[in-house]
Order: C-alpha cells, then structure tokens, then sequence
C-alpha cells in the first residue's frame, strides 16, 4: 500500500494553513511553453497553491515534457499531473494524480490505462496519488473520451456512493468534475453530502470561473478547487485574485 508522499503531504499541510486551495489547470494542448510558463508565473503569484497539467486529448507527448520541464524552471508550486491517458505522463513533474475514472463504462478507463502506465510511473519515480474521478453532467470532452455514465448533477445520493467507494478502495483523493467550460459548477448540496462521508482529499472542478461559485463550493468543504478554462480567457488574473480572496 502506498503512503502519502511530499507533494501530498505538502498540499494536506497547505490547506490546514490556508483554507481551501486554488490549483491552476493548464493543458498543454493549448500553450506554447512561453506561454503555459507565464501563466504558472501569474498564478503563482496571485496564490495558487500547485499547477496541474493534463487534458482529455493529449497527443504530443514531447510538447507536454517541454511544457513541465519549463514551468519547473521558472516556479516554486508543485507540479502535478492530470493524465486523461497514458500520453499524459511526463518524468519532469513532481507527482502525479493516479486516478480511475469510476464512473466509466469502459474499463480501460478504470483499470486498463492505469495497468499500461504503471511500469512508466515506476520508473520515472513520480509521486502516485491515489484518485477516484468522477464525471458529472453529460456535455464534457472528458465524459465523453471517458465514456462515462455521469452521475446527475442533481443526486447527492449517488455521489456519495461512489466516495465511498472511493474511500474503501484506499483512494486518498476524490475529484468531482464538472467538465472543462461546463455552464454549471458541482454544486453545493453534492459537495456537501460527499464531505459528510468522504474523510481524504477532496478535489472539485469545472466551470468555476468567479468569486461567488468559489465560495459555495469552498464553505461546502472543498479541499482544492480547480480552475482551467479560466486562464485562457484575456483578463483572467483579476478573476483568479478575487476567487483566491473569496475562499480565504
Ligand atoms: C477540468 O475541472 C477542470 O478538468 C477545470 O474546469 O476548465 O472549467 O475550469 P474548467
């Protein structure tokens, strides 16, 4: 059995300190790495607390060993990757969020891609952290790539069946995921009813793109909220500020 490593450790620490924690998405699809390293720049500044890197359609996996290898020279947060498959593996990051997508029909997604990508997350010595993914909503690149049987936004009930799941199979993580740009957040009554139970970290994500939705999602218990689409929008820092006040 694993046990939690410095980056995991680091974030646990990091969110007794600070309150709910602020993780900045960046796909490498969609930056150059100039551009994917200017942003982890800003957003370090602005008080993200690590940077994750991943996307559902990852291709180019010698752009994403560029675009890691880059942010790790030019910041101090954390680096974790958030791998929608085996392409999305790279040696330069400081850990990695090894995740089944539980709610998935297809078992490749929930044990297959994680059988192929073992031996290369072995040998390149990346900190594994545990991850049930959950997909939610039926309009996500990420639901569909993962051939998700999403749970309703609207049924605590089924999503706390599933943390549980989570919890008894040793996954110290859980995400709740929303989509990538999706129109609605995971919301409060869902978070809240998982955080009842489920007792590790507690990731949510998708469409938070402002203070208000922030907030909701962090006083309903929140360990990390993460925040994508939003930093490729002009103008994003003086949201990202106010979503990193609001959840203080
Ligand atoms: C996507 O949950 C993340 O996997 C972030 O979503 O891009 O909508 O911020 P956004």
């Amino acid at each position: 059995m694993s046990s939690a490593g410095p980056v995991e450790r680091g974030l646990l620490g990091a969110r007794k300190k600070k309150g709910t924690l602020v993780a900045a998405l960046i796909d490498p699809e969609d930056f150059t790495a100039d551009a994917a390293s200017k942003v982890a720049q800003r957003v370090q500044e602005l008080g993200a607390s690590l940077i994750l890197i991943g996307g559902s359609t990852i291709a180019d996996q010698a752009h994403l060993d560029e675009v890691v290898t880059r942010i790790h020279h030019d910041i101090t947060l954390p680096i974790v990757l958030f791998p929608g498959n085996v392409t999305g593996i790279s040696q330069h990051a400081n850990a990695i969020l090894f995740s089944s997508l539980l709610n998935s029909t297809n078992t490749y997604f929930i044990i297959g891609a994680q059988a192929i990508g073992s031996i290369q997350v072995m040998k390149t010595k990346l900190e594994a952290i545990p991850m049930g993914y959950l997909v939610f909503g039926d309009q996500s690149t990420t639901g569909f790539v993962g051939q998700v049987r999403a749970i309703p936004l609207d049924k605590p009930s089924i999503a706390v069946m599933y943390a549980m799941a989570a919890h008894y199979l040793g996954m110290r993580t859980l995400y709740l995921e929303a989509g990538s740009g999706s129109n609605k957040t995971i919301s409060h009554e869902v978070i809240a009813a998982v955080r009842a139970y489920y007792p590790g970290l507690l990731i949510v994500g998708g469409g938070v793109t402002g203070p208000e939705a922030a907030k909701s999602i962090s006083k309903a218990g929140a360990d990390i909220i993460v925040i994508g689409n939003l930093l490729e929008k002009e103008g994003y820092e003086a949201k990202l500020a106010a979503i990193v006040k609001a959840i203080k």
